[in-house]
């Protein structure tokens, strides 16, 4: 059975264009449950460590810089099926291919600065939940 949680973090260019409301309220209307939420900001050791998975693509040392490049909103999303709808919320990651109605055909600039990022599968979601948020920090 499909977990009912995801991860998301609102990306720096979003955060910076203060984009960060109106994605939320998306989440929302889309009918995800805030359970957990914070705004940080990566170093750039840190953004390796998240995405280390990527560690091999050509993309990852622009990646790691752009990810600790600002402040981020890290966030915990409750629903059925979450990972797969929320990715199905977010678009495709180049947003010249993300179908209208998704975040990031709303507000991404760039395969890059994409506005959001989604979990791929449970157990990274679960993985991502906890590099942010300890138990205290989230509800249940
Ligand atoms: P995310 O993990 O952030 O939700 O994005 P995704 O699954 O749609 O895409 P993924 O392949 O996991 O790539 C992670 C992030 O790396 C940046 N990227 N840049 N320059 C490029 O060709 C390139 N490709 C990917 C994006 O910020 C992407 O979201
Ligand atoms: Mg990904």
């Amino acid at each position: 059975m499909a977990s009912n949680r995801t991860f998301t973090m609102i990306k720096p260019d979003a955060f910076e264009a203060g984009n960060s409301g109106a994605i939320l309220k998306m989440i929302e209307e889309a009918g995800f449950k805030i359970v957990a939420m914070k705004a940080t900001q990566l170093t750039p050791e840190l953004a390796g460590k998240f995405y280390e998975v990527h560690a091999e693509r050509p993309f990852y040392a622009d990646l790691c810089t752009y990810m600790s490049s600002g402040p981020i909103i890290a966030a915990i999303l409750e629903k059925d099926n979450a990972v797969e709808d929320f990715r199905t919320l977010i678009g495709a990651t180049n947003p010249a291919n993300a179908a209208e109605g998704t975040i990031r055909k709303a507000f991404a600039t760039s395969i890059q600065a994409n506005a959001v990022h989604g979990s791929d599968s449970d157990e990274n979601a679960a993985i991502e939940g906890s590099f942010y948020f300890s138990q205290f920090e989230r509800v249940g």
